[in-house]
């Protein structure tokens, strides 16, 4: 679509007519500055939505690496869910339309999106709350340990479907940063650090480790690309969108790379700084919000947990109604360590692939000055090593908070 045919064709449906009014008095632009997609924003005297169509291609790349259009009813779809799973955390889906691969859906005028507002500096009330409550909420529910176990494999089944998706994960994330792959790209001043890191074999290993846990450990849907370029934030709230890499895999995932993405905003501060220094009060709040959200996500599992365990995974039966209900909290115990330690190994390898791979994320690319870069995307990679490596001797977010400004902070060596 252009946004000469967009109008046209959507002011045919009835349900954006309603909402919309005469599409004679409509404007369209498009306004998609991601990696895959076309964005239009569609507006009339009576309101506004977004329409999202994929592109048989990747945006970034152009059409020498075709993508299935699919992808729009992935996404759709984990939409859907995600809003059952946790009201109010998407914006309203309207209309979508599988042979086109468009999503029409709520136009959020309000709200920006959350990396482009933590390169500004700016805080937000709750934010690490409220993600950390759409992880647990969406995790826990999409699971075995709440779905009747037929429709969880119907889900499993159809998010399968998504297999190049899932292999762009795979090859971007766990593969590409780790040898030279023709679609990498980092600072030149890096290259000492890369060969360092392209030498470390436990860190390969570690890689490969979290590679096979994200695409054989199929424990719940997973948003699959949840970073602050799929947040959006206004000063009253956060809504979640993007969800076109949503597979089954293991619940660390989402966590680890959400967690990642502030890390990062944490390390990229002094590069976005007015004057020395000046950022360090917002990178206090940062590593803050991430306590948060690794509390409240922990929080709210356990919450869900006492309350909705209501899947095949241990059940009732076997502990509550045994008067063994200690024991499912014990079982509860080990569950969360399992995701922590997952957590923080996806965590550490979106660092690298953020900065050595393809995709790289505005926080580092912003930063004009190609010396100031480097030194600290080569922060960020350290941090990402210890956490990946090291992720089964680090026991509490504290710990992580400790090792983000000994590693990637101002005065670290
Ligand atoms: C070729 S797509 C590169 C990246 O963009 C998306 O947002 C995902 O993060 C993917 O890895
Ligand atoms: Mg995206």
């Amino acid at each position: 679509m252009t946004p000469q045919t967009l109008g046209p064709r959507l002011g045919r449906i009835d349900a954006l007519r309603t909402r919309l009014g005469d599409p004679a008095h409509w404007t369209v632009k498009e306004v998609g500055d991601g990696n895959l997609n076309l964005v239009f924003i569609v507006q009339s005297p009576q309101g506004g939505v977004v329409v999202k169509q994929a592109l048989p291609y990747v945006r970034l790349v152009g059409e020498s690496w075709p993508l299935p259009l699919r992808r729009s009813f992935f996404e759709y779809n984990a939409l859907i869910r995600h809003e059952a799973r946790d009201p109010g955390s998407v914006p309203e889906v309207y209309h979508f339309d599988e042979t086109q691969a468009i999503v029409v859906m709520e136009y959020l005028s309000d709200h920006v999106i959350l990396r482009q507002s933590l390169m500004a500096g700016k805080q937000h009330a709750g934010l690490g709350r409220r993600l950390g409550e759409f992880c647990a909420r969406t995790l826990f529910r999409g699971s075995d340990l709440s779905m009747q176990t037929a429709r969880r494999k119907a889900d499993l089944a159809l998010f399968a479907g998504n297999v190049e998706l899932c292999d762009i994960t795979e090859a971007l994330v766990f593969t590409d940063p780790y040898f030279d792959a023709p679609l990498n790209r980092f600072t030149p001043q890096l290259a000492p650090v890369v060969a360092e890191l392209r030498a470390d074999t436990d860190l390969k290993i570690a890689a490969q480790h979290l590679k096979m846990a994200f695409a054989n450990n199929a424990e719940t849907l997973l948003h699959g690309d949840l970073h602050t370029g799929s947040v959006m934030v206004s000063d009253a709230e956060a809504r979640v969108i993007d969800p076109e890499f949503a597979t089954y895999g293991p619940m660390g995932f989402d966590v680890g790379m959400l967690i990642s993405n502030f890390l990062m905003a944490y390390v990229a501060q002094p590069g976005h700084a007015e004057k020395p220094g000046a950022r360090a009060g917002y990178q206090d709040w940062l590593l803050a919000e991430v306590a948060v959200l690794w509390q409240t996500f922990s929080d709210e599992f356990t919450q869900l947990w006492r309350t909705e365990r209501t899947g095949m995974l241990y059940p009732a039966t076997l502990f509550e109604d045994q008067a063994h209900g200690a024991a499912a909290e014990q079982a509860r115990l080990d569950r969360l360590a399992a995701i922590w330690r997952d957590a923080l190994g996806f965590c550490g390898v979106e660092m690298h692939r953020r900065i050595l791979g393809l995709a790289h994320i505005a926080e580092f690319d912003k930063i004009g000055d190609d010396a100031a870069r480097a030194g600290l995307e080569a922060r960020a990679l350290r941090l990402g090593r210890v956490l990946a490596v090291a992720r089964g001797q680090i026991n509490d977010i504290r710990q992580v908070l400790d090792l983000t400004r000994a590693i990637g902070g101002e005065g670290s060596k």
